[in-house]
């Protein structure tokens, strides 16, 4: 599945290089005399650099017209080209093959690093330059490998300096499912890889050709004249261009003929040259396998990460654990098992059924799409499908169960917010009882001995888990109704914040790139926040509920003062009461005001940061964010 416009973009760019590759590979073998080795080669590195690869085809290797590929190929920057598409080919497979298996074993990026560039030699050098070689240019097979060592490694050094600091940043970039192989962006990864690999190789590539250390282009063809002569068509032509050598050399190797003389090549460059290029190569790579370390925490692998993606603007350095990192990522749009929309409403009256006297209710936390805008959904975690999730609506001494299924894709549990129970139902995870895993239940029983507002909420990574949406208002009724303060509306206000960029939704935290842009009162924004039809006269409760986990609200109502009657639940006595106009709701806090229709007209309850009464900083219909409208007829 699609979640990211770059994943649209790669999915062309795959279709260009299959198309391409299809291209190359039809052109060679129709048309192209040069040696199976370089067919190979051009084949396989279009497909890791897609067009780009098709480019260097045409501009340096397609005969262009018959009877051309020996003189079209002569310039020293199409050998370069020939030569670097010929490590390129077999190193990057070998990287490629490694990273792979790497990522899947889940090993660390610094180890990845080094397997990949052990894999990437020896499969150039193994493989690539000396076995497919080796029928090209005759002598025997470990002849081949030690007369490819120095410049195999000298190319790969450079090939893998381009490489490695490309994976590591881009791998563990924001978006880290590139680090995983069956998803687009790792294949975007490598690709790019392969093209600064080969950017960086080219420039020594052309001097090793130049200096007849390295093969550039080759021309091979069927000799016509000798199949004539009743010799097998086996017996070829092979034309290899060192363009610094001398017309004697060149026409020797022109001429050679049936007879095979292993290795054409001799070099003038000397051993400082060579020594000194070596050095420079074992540098770049070195920096470029090493200094991303100074920024990236190598020691991470694909599964401790996941394929999480990061909030823009979070701190990772390279110290940065990969916990700290799946804590902070976006919720994976792929992990979403229902969608709701505008008109779904959550802190439902959750329905119980009676065992022995018990009230058992049921929550089951899950990943859902909820809307929270006509065009803006959060891709949250929610009780029972709802957000805020269902209300547990009982009374003072009922005996209650509630059974939580965790169908979400991490643990968690659930705590009772202000309640008087016992110590192994009050939630903590890892301190009064094991988290609940994913697919596992746990009932938490306890008998209500209080009255007032509270709420439920994880206690199982409440950071994340909550941020993304889990919580749910518990309204006890005291047993004695004279004991309720009585209004003639009851009103609940869960408040939220939310962080939801490019599509995904992030748990909003008070720190770098963790900065809420949407808040939510019972899980909408305004303007599809409530509205509460009052006439004058009447009187409004308000139970603010403190159930986000960044910011201290200041709730406040328009057209006159409220009277604050509870605060975290419990009643004020008479004489304890206050008339206010503003209340500063923290995370966890309970405030229940009763507010009085003094006037006709529409009223504000909102809260008083005004950041907090936007949406992504867009004012709609005169606000935004946590506002709810109180029509007073
Ligand atoms: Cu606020």
């Amino acid at each position: 599945m699609f979640i990211q416009p770059i994943d649209y973009f790669l999915a062309v760019w795959f279709a260009l290089a299959a198309a391409s590759t299809l291209y190359v590979g039809f052109d060679q073998y129709r048309n192209n005399p040069e040696p199976v080795v370089m067919k190979w080669g051009f084949i396989l590195v279009t497909l890791y650099m897609g067009p780009l690869g098709l480019l260097l085809y045409v501009l340096a290797d397609k005969e262009p017209r018959p009877g051309e590929h020996e003189d079209f190929t002569r310039p020293l920057w199409k050998q370069g080209v020939g030569s670097t598409i010929h490590c390129v080919a077999g190193d990057a497979t070998g990287i490629i093959l490694a990273a792979v298996i790497t990522a899947t074993l889940g090993l660390p990026m610094w180890l990845d690093l080094i397997v990949e560039y052990l894999a990437g030699f020896a499969f150039g050098l193994f493989i690539f330059q000396s076995l497919f070689m080796k029928s090209m240019m005759g002598g025997t097979y470990w002849e081949n490998v030690r007369k490819s060592f120095l410049p195999e490694f000298i190319s790969m050094n450079f090939m893998m300096a381009g490489m490695a600091p490309v994976m590591s940043f881009l791998m563990m970039g924001r978006d880290m499912r590139a680090m995983e192989p069956n998803e687009l962006l790792f294949w975007g990864v490598m690709s790019i890889g392969v093209i600064a690999g080969f950017t960086l190789a080219y420039p020594a590539n052309v001097w090793l050709v130049a200096r007849g250390l390295k093969h550039g282009l080759m021309t091979q063809r069927p000799q016509a004249n000798e199949t004539s002569s009743g010799e097998p068509t086996a017996h070829q032509q092979h034309a290899m261009h060192h363009p610094n050598a001398g017309d004697g050399r060149r026409s020797r190797n022109t001429s050679h003929k049936s007879k095979r003389s292993g290795h054409q090549m001799e070099t003038d460059a000397t051993t400082p040259q060579i020594a000194a290029l070596g050095i420079v190569s074992v540098l770049a790579l070195a920096i470029g396998m090493a200094a991303p370390a100074n920024w990236l925490n190598l020691t991470l692998s694909a599964r401790d990460v996941g394929g999480a993606i990061m909030p823009q603007g979070m701190i990772m350095g390279r110290d940065t654990p990969a916990e700290a990192m799946r804590d902070m990522a976006a919720t994976d749009p792929r992990r979403v098992t229902s969608s709701y929309a505008l008109a779904a409403k959550g802190d439902q009256e959750l329905p119980f059924r009676l065992e022995n006297g018990v009230k058992v209710f049921e929550l089951r936390p899950s990943v859902v799409r909820w809307q929270i805008l006509p065009n803006v959904a959060v891709d949250a975690y929610a009780y029972n499908g709802q957000i805020p999730g269902p209300r547990i609506h009982i009374r003072q001494g009922d005996k209650v169960r509630i059974d939580v299924t965790n169908d979400l894709p991490e643990e968690t549990t659930v705590h009772w917010h202000g309640m008087i129970l016992p110590n192994q139902m009050d939630g903590p995870a890892e301190i009064t009882q094991p988290p609940i895993e994913p697919g596992q239940s746990y009932s938490y029983a306890f008998t209500a001995t209080q009255h007032g507002t509270y709420f439920y909420h994880p206690h199982a990574k409440p950071d994340r888990t909550q941020a993304l949406g889990l919580y749910g208002a518990l309204i006890i009724d005291p047993a004695n109704p004279a004991d309720e303060v009585p209004a003639d509306h009851d009103y609940v206000i869960e408040l939220q914040e939310w962080l939801v960029r490019d599509g995904l939704t992030y748990p909003s935290m008070p720190m770098e790139g963790g900065m809420p842009n949407f808040f939510t009162i019972n899980g909408k924004a305004y303007p599809a926040t409530d509205t509460i039809p009052m006439k004058v006269g009447e009187t409004l409760k308000v139970r603010f509920i403190g159930t986000n986990n960044g910011f201290v609200h200041p709730m406040h109502i328009h057209g006159g003062p409220f009277e604050v009657v509870a605060r975290d639940g419990e009643t004020l006595s008479p004489s304890a009461r206050f008339l206010a106009d503003t209340i500063n709701v923290g995370p966890g806090q309970r405030y229940d005001v009763v507010w009085k229709a003094l006037r006709p007209g529409k009223w504000l309850i909102h809260c008083h940061i005004p950041h907090h009464t936007t949406n992504n900083n867009v004012e709609e219909k005169g606000g935004g964010g946590l506002m709810v409208v109180i029509d007073v007829g």
